[in-house]
């Protein structure tokens, strides 16, 4: 199932996509499953009811559909000879219970016990003449019966392939301490304003956006990393080479570039990892190659400009998150964490290897569904509180949020009531130009309908721009519009 839903992701179109990242959010990948699972239900069902006429021509679609998910499997690029075999088993088992069940159904009809002898010399199936002449009970029970016993054995069957013991290896890592360490929060950089975001996200509430529909499984004792492709000196290392570089920490705010305006996909976090430009030094890059082709454990692949390794900035291949290891959902053991450019270019979770070469030569899997491959984070602005369509007391109230552009960083933001004038915002402390800033806004809220807007200028002076773009195919722009009822 799992097998299936992932090759369902991958071949679905971009827009569809958008529109399931947009809508269901982080749980875009639960909606797709119920998705399969109802139409696992009815496909079984069906198959239920042929059965029940013609045991064997049941049991053949029994096995055609756990078929077409074994093919499935197999088509998934961290496929292994045995991938199938929880899916072969759990097919057994579904033909098994197929069989207890038609014989154990209730016969309100009186027929004979026999479901093959009901049907006896008739292959055809038709639907009609048993949700007539069946007893609706019989029809319900079997149909249902053998739509969940299916679904449970060929859904279990590939679960149990999927350890538990990744998170038990995480658990014993212990992290060293960075040689360069975070600078420390300069006073007054994470304002305790009621639903402001935090400076730094906690790893349980940091977004999560990936094609993944089941979080990779890497044990750290036998990943590596290769480092490969147009330069002088390929390697590998594995987690325990990495623990032993010098590693720089950094905080970093990661942003998707499917994050509308005023959406929910940033967070910033404290960053453990090997530099990039410490890889590439080793490496010795050919002058010719223009992009870092990474590809990670689940065939997922990124593309990112090589001059970020290389122009001073703190690009990484991260190990930790917040002083833990990378969260299994955050790309446990290894990720790429690039300050100023989108995730989809730059923040490769599961990490496999790192390939030097061209934009010509290799195409990355957005790049593929016509994502564009500039991905420089646009100037955005968020209002955290008070939330849209809040209803808050008249008199006065904080109006906070957080504005973003990693690299350049945010040198101002303003806020607008009701179209009036733009006025300027107190702007909280910041560590680095790499991350977002708080802000907040004294507005004394007179009673009625309002609307809040906010804005940032980076400190290159460049103002974000009000002009309303969609995300695809390089991340949204435009101006929030936050409209509140105040009492
Ligand atoms: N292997 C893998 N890495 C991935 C992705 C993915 O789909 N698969 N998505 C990317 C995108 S679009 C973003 S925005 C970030 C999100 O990282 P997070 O889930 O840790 O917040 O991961 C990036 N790395
Ligand atoms: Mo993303």
């Amino acid at each position: 199932m799992i097998a299936v839903g992932s090759a369902t992701i991958d071949a679905a179109p971009t827009p569809l996509k958008q529109f399931a990242i947009r809508n269901f959010g982080t749980n875009d990948k639960l909606v797709l499953i119920i998705g399969i699972l109802v139409t696992l239900a009815v496909l079984t069902m069906a198959i239920g009811i042929v059965a029940a006429r013609r045991f064997s021509c049941g049991a053949a679609l029994v096995v055609l559909l756990g078929g077409v998910a074994a093919a499935a499997e197999l088509k998934r690029p961290n496929a292994t000879s045995t991938y199938p075999v929880p899916t072969v088993i759990g097919l057994a088992v579904a033909v098994g219970l197929l069989w207890l069940l038609l014989r154990a159904r209730p016969h309100a009809s009186g027929t004979q016990a026999e479901p093959a002898a009901v049907s006896t010399g008739d292959t055809s199936v038709s639907v009609a003449p048993i949700l007539v002449s069946g007893s609706r009970r019989e029809f319900l029970f079997t149909g249902v019966g053998v739509g969940a016993a299916t679904a449970v054995a060929i859904g279990s069957g590939t679960m149990v392939s999927h350890s538990k013991s990744t998170s038990a290896a995480r658990r014993k890592i212990a992290l060293p301490a960075a040689m360069d360490r975070a600078r420390p929060l300069p006073a007054g950089s994470d304002l305790k304003i009621p639903g402001l975001s935090s400076f730094i996200t906690p790893n349980k509430n940091f977004y999560r956006v990936d094609t993944a529909l089941v979080v990779p499984q890497i044990d750290p004792n036998s990943w590596t990393l290769k480092v490969e492709g147009m330069i002088r000196s390929p390697f590998s290392l594995n987690y325990a080479d990495i623990l032993s570089m010098p590693l720089i920490e950094r905080d970093i705010t990661l942003t998707c570039v499917s994050n509308e305006v005023g959406g929910p996909y940033i967070g910033s976090a404290r960053w453990l990892g090997v530099p990039l430009r410490t890889l590439m030094t080793r490496a010795g890059l050919d002058p010719a190659a223009d992009q870092l082709f990474c590809t990670a454990t689940d065939g997922f692949t990124t593309s990112t400009p090589i001059q970020v390794a290389l122009d001073g900035r703190d690009a990484m291949v991260a190990i930790g998150m917040n002083g833990e290891p990378l969260p299994l959902q955050h790309g446990f053991p290894a990720r790429l964490i690039v300050p100023g450019l989108y995730g989809f270019v730059s923040a490769c979770k599961w990490l496999k290897s790192i390939n030097v070469t061209t934009y010509a030569r290799q195409k990355a899997y957005w790049t593929q569904r016509d994502w564009a491959t500039d991905g420089t984070i646009y100037t955005q602005t968020r209002i955290d509180v008070p939330r849209s369509f809040a209803s808050i007391e008249s008199g006065p109230t904080a109006v906070a949020g957080v504005a973003w552009a990693q690299h350049r960083g945010v040198e101002r933001v303003e806020v607008c009531i009701d179209g009036g004038p733009w006025r300027v915002a107190t702007l909280a402390a910041t560590p680095s130009i790499d991350t977002w800033r708080q802000w907040w806004f004294k507005w004394d809220a007179p009673a009625g309908k309002h609307q809040i807007q906010a804005r940032a200028t980076d400190s290159n002076g460049e103002l974000q721009t009000g002009k309303q773009q969609s995300v695809f195919p390089r991340g949204a722009t435009g101006i929030q519009q936050s409209t509140v009822t105040v009492g």
